[in-house]
């Protein structure tokens, strides 16, 4: 019998103002809305994302802070803190990378992973992701939803059918039944026009575009398109996990044995997550010109602090040195006991010397 692939996709909930909460928890439960003031005048800008709470008023990622304002002026309304959000991300994505063989990181708060080798087929899908989510509610303290389904376009749509805090598994028996009352725009490259189109062919959930003889659709979208349309309104999708490291950083957190402020266990962890970052990039043939040491605290605070050098260096001594004299730093500036630690690489340049891109 042919055994289908099991791909888990992961979207962290409100993620950017659920960082903000768990920072904060005096701010839980108010409306919560993070922001990316331009600085021309002082509500000048875009609602970058918000809690569920600030989006039953209508306040949503891409409107006008303004507008928000408006919308509830009594919401709390923060600017964004990218260091913090791509340290947390980074904490994630390597509980993630355990759970799995393979991983693509598709954004800062997003992961597909392929776990077939992993569980004993979809019977055990579900616990699995059980103990995914706990795993990042309890050392992360936040919550996601995970879809898990035989291929990433049907992972994706599940990790969407039951959000916030949700799980939702898709047997491959299930895909028909799963997909056919849904919408048609559930499916990620059905946008606004293919939508319109099909609408004007009376369709509009994926059941009934799957009725739909092939050569109508390729007759109406071309061929590529078409052929993908049919295919996936039946929940077929082959494409391949792509293992790409987050682009712009490379950076690894782990676990210390017992919470401490003791310089010299910390600097051990250090040299240990260094060589491997460094593995990493001397595999993708990268530089950096920023080194950042995160310290996750026993309050679950996550902190990062960062130092960029004049020019890039790829040497492993490098990040090794400025990733002890941060944390040396870090420890002088607070008095705390750390839980958590973590190297990480950014600034990356390829080995011409050109910046790399990538938003997260
Ligand atoms: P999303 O996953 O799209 O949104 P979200 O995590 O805030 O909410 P949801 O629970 O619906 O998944 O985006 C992840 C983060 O990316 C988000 O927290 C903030 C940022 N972002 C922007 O800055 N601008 C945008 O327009 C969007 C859509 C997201
Ligand atoms: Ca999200």
């Amino acid at each position: 019998m042919h055994r289908s692939r099991i791909i888990i996709h992961m979207d962290m909930d409100y993620f950017f103002a659920q960082c903000e909460e768990k920072e904060n928890p005096m701010i839980k439960g108010k409306p919560v809305v993070i922001c990316v003031y331009s600085g021309r005048s002082k509500d000048s800008g875009a609602v970058s994302t918000s809690n569920y709470e600030a989006r039953k008023f209508g306040i949503k990622a891409g409107i006008p802070i303004s507008l928000a304002k408006k919308l509830n002026p009594g919401a709390i309304f923060l600017p964004v803190n990218m260091e913090l959000y791509r340290s947390v991300s980074l904490e994630i994505m390597g509980i993630l990378r355990g759970y799995c063989d393979a991983i693509e990181q598709k954004s800062i708060d997003e992961a597909f992973c392929d776990i077939t080798g992993k569980v004993i087929y979809f019977d055990e899908a579900n616990t699995y992701g059980i103990m995914i989510k706990k795993e990042i509610l309890e050392k992360v303290g936040l919550t996601c939803s995970i879809g898990v389904a035989p291929n990433k376009l049907l992972a994706k749509i599940a990790s969407d059918f039951q959000k916030p805090d949700g799980l939702t598994v898709v047997k491959p028996d299930d895909v028909l039944d799963f997909l056919a009352p849904l919408k048609i725009t559930g499916l990620v490259g059905v946008g606004k026009k293919t939508e319109q189109r099909l609408n004007e062919m009376n369709v509009r959930t994926i059941g009934e575009m799957s009725l739909l003889p092939r050569e109508i659709l390729i007759q109406e979208f071309g061929k590529a398109k078409g052929e993908w349309l049919k295919l996936a309104s039946q929940g077929i999708d082959d494409s391949p996990l792509e293992e790409h490291e987050g682009t712009g950083q490379i950076g690894r957190i782990a676990t210390l044995k017992e919470d401490t402020d003791d310089l010299s266990i910390i600097n051990e962890v250090i040299n240990e997550l260094s060589e491997d970052v460094h593995r990493k990039l001397t595999e993708r043939k990268l530089g950096f010109r920023s080194i950042a040491f995160i310290a996750i605290a026993t309050d679950f605070k996550t902190r990062a602090k960062s130092h960029t050098l004049a020019v890039p260096a790829k040497d492993l001594d490098t990040i090794k040195s400025t990733a002890r004299e941060l944390a040396k730093q870090f420890l002088a500036e607070n008095p705390v006991r750390l839980r958590r630690i973590g190297v990480r690489v950014a600034n990356l340049t390829e080995e011409k010397g050109q910046m790399t891109f990538g938003d997260f």
